[in-house]
């Protein structure tokens, strides 16, 4: 049996479209599932929609539609948004399936038997657009001395009966689980906020509301709806068929990942374990909270109109630049800024210029020199060993980086070896080698046997790179591995420490990108 691997993103709105941030979690997602799969892990990724609440009601009574069509509609807009991003996904949740509603019945039952829930009249403050309830204490004053959420969003005072989960009950186990695992949080930084909001006085939480009735009921009291976001929390466990414990799916709890961005980072890295411990299973082993992305320096909000697109980004730039964007320029956990010319940049610099263009001269050389067949490979210089064992190597520092969600670096250096392929080939020149023999006449001669180890090398360079980047450019890698003549069946990493096949026929080589036309 295969080692199991969980991986979650965020269920998304459905109160608008889908926008690039909504790509992003799911992207970097993608690639760690498709990374797992390809160092031999059973992978489950699970994406889904969050269909209830206020926010999503209130959208749909804008828009003059009734909920379930208003949900309908825009969850196929964030299933089709998976499907155009190649997404790997293996379940994708509604929150408003059936299915979800009996897991988060029995699970509330869990709170329930614990004896974690009482009832109480909520007084306080609620933001619809966070979903989420604030002490008085946290609000922030705006522009025109208004009370403010941290978050910027607006709040209400709502006063209302509901009922309360014990969340301060576990205060103290979750700062000892914070202890025991302190990257239960990445990065860093954002287990220190989790810790210091633990540390600071914590509220038991409401868990239901009685203001309004799109949402999945209480058991046994039909006037309550579950707090969205517990309710939301609970998608990770339908996704594996909870409340049925006893199933070969249910063995992928707890998910070895959540990833999330750093607005809801307090959701799954305090109310989740809380939840979880009191319903009796295990905490996620990591919670990844990476940053944000603007707009050319600011924020991306449809109040500001600068709201980016992904399916047009995909329109104008083709699906793995883009993910390649997303992923190699911003270190993941910061803060990163969008602009069209960035994308062209990276994307000729490293994509058309780097990896293409040693690709192109490689593979023309190969099938010009060699009828398209990967050369014998000769006896091997320094300089060769030097550089497959660069190649070799790098996959270890790969799965360190993989393995903390450090995208940008395990790019980076991906493209560094790819930098000391581009510097060999120069110093080795291998057309002035070919040049050398055409002129001599001899297909054995030293120099052709020299230009062909020289450029089975290169092939087999690039072979291991396009394992490497397979996860982050799916679709491209798999051209590049078709070009060189590996089968389906070689392209993971076990597969990777073996080495090229001599004869063996390039398939259809072209350029896999052209470079972009500049937009400064
Ligand atoms: O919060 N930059 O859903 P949501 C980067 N339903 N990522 C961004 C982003 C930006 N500008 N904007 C959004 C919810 N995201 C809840 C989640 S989970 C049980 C319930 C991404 O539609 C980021 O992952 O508001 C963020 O956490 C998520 O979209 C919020 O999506």
């Amino acid at each position: 049996m295969k080692d199991r691997f969980y991986i979650t993103t965020p269920i998304y709105y459905v109160n608008d479209k889908p926008h690039i941030g909504h790509a992003y979690t799911s992207i970097a997602s993608d690639v760690l599932a498709r990374y797992q799969r390809l160092r031999g892990f059973s992978c489950y990724l699970l994406t889904g929609t969050d269909e209830h609440g206020q926010k999503v009601a209130k959208s749909a009574a804008k828009a003059g539609e009734s909920t379930s069509s208003f949900t309908d509609r825009f969850a196929g807009n964030f299933l089709s948004m998976a499907e155009r991003l190649n997404i790997s996904h293996n379940d994708f949740v509604r929150t408003s399936e059936q299915r979800h509603k009996i897991c988060a019945q029995a699970f509330w039952r869990r709170l329930e038997e614990r004896g974690d829930l009482y009832d109480k009249l909520y007084k306080g403050w609620y933001a619809v657009r966070d979903e989420s309830y604030y002490d008085a204490s946290e609000l922030v004053e705006g522009a025109d001395g208004t009370r403010l959420a941290p978050s910027g969003a607006e709040v209400e005072w709502v006063e209302e009966p509901s009922i309360f989960f014990r969340l301060s009950k576990y205060r103290d186990a979750l700062l000892s689980h914070y202890d025991a695992h302190p990257d239960f949080v990445l990065p860093r930084t954002r287990m220190n906020e989790v810790r210091a909001f633990v540390e600071s006085d914590l509220w038991d939480l409401c868990v239901s509301r009685t203001a309004f009735s799109w949402g999945v009921s209480v058991p046994g009291r039909s006037n309550h709806v579950m707090y969205v976001w517990v309710e939301a929390l609970t998608n990770y466990l339908t996704g594996l068929g909870f409340p049925d414990e006893g199933t070969p799916l249910f063995d992928y709890w707890p998910a070895n990942l959540h990833m999330v961005g750093k607005d809801i980072v307090k959701f799954h890295a305090v109310y989740w374990p809380a939840l979880l411990l009191s319903a009796g299973l295990e905490l996620p082993r990591r919670i990844f909270a990476h940053g944000w992305w603007t707009n050319d320096g600011e924020k991306i909000s449809k109040s500001l109109g600068n709201v980016i697109d992904p399916l047009e980004l995909i329109a104008s730039y083709g699906l793995d630049r883009v993910r390649y964007f997303l992923l190699r320029e911003v270190p993941f956990g910061e803060d990163g800024n969008f602009s069209r010319s960035a994308i062209v940049r990276r994307s000729n610099e490293d994509l058309a210029n780097g990896l293409g263009n040693l690709c192109m001269r490689v593979l023309t050389l190969v099938e010009r020199g060699w009828n398209g067949k990967i050369p014998p490979r000769g006896e091997l210089h320094d300089e060769d060993i030097e550089l497959l064992e660069t190649f070799r190597q790098a996959e270890s520092l790969l799965q360190k980086r993989m393995d903390v969600c450090s995208f940008h670096l395990a790019l980076e250096g991906i493209f560094g070896c790819l930098a000391d392929a581009d510097r060999y080939i120069t110093r080795q020149a291998p057309w002035a080698l070919l040049k050398n023999a055409s002129g001599d006449g001899r297909d054995s001669s030293k120099d052709k046997v020299r230009a062909g180890t020289v450029l089975y090398v290169l092939c087999d360079c690039l072979r291991m790179a396009a394992i490497d980047l397979q996860s982050f450019m799916p679709a491209s890698m798999a051209k590049l591995l078709d070009m060189l003549g590996v089968g389906d069946e070689a392209r993971d990493f076990k597969s990777r420490a073996t080495q090229l096949q001599e004869g063996c026929r390039l398939v259809d080589v072209q350029a896999i990108f052209p470079r972009l036309e500049s937009q400064d």
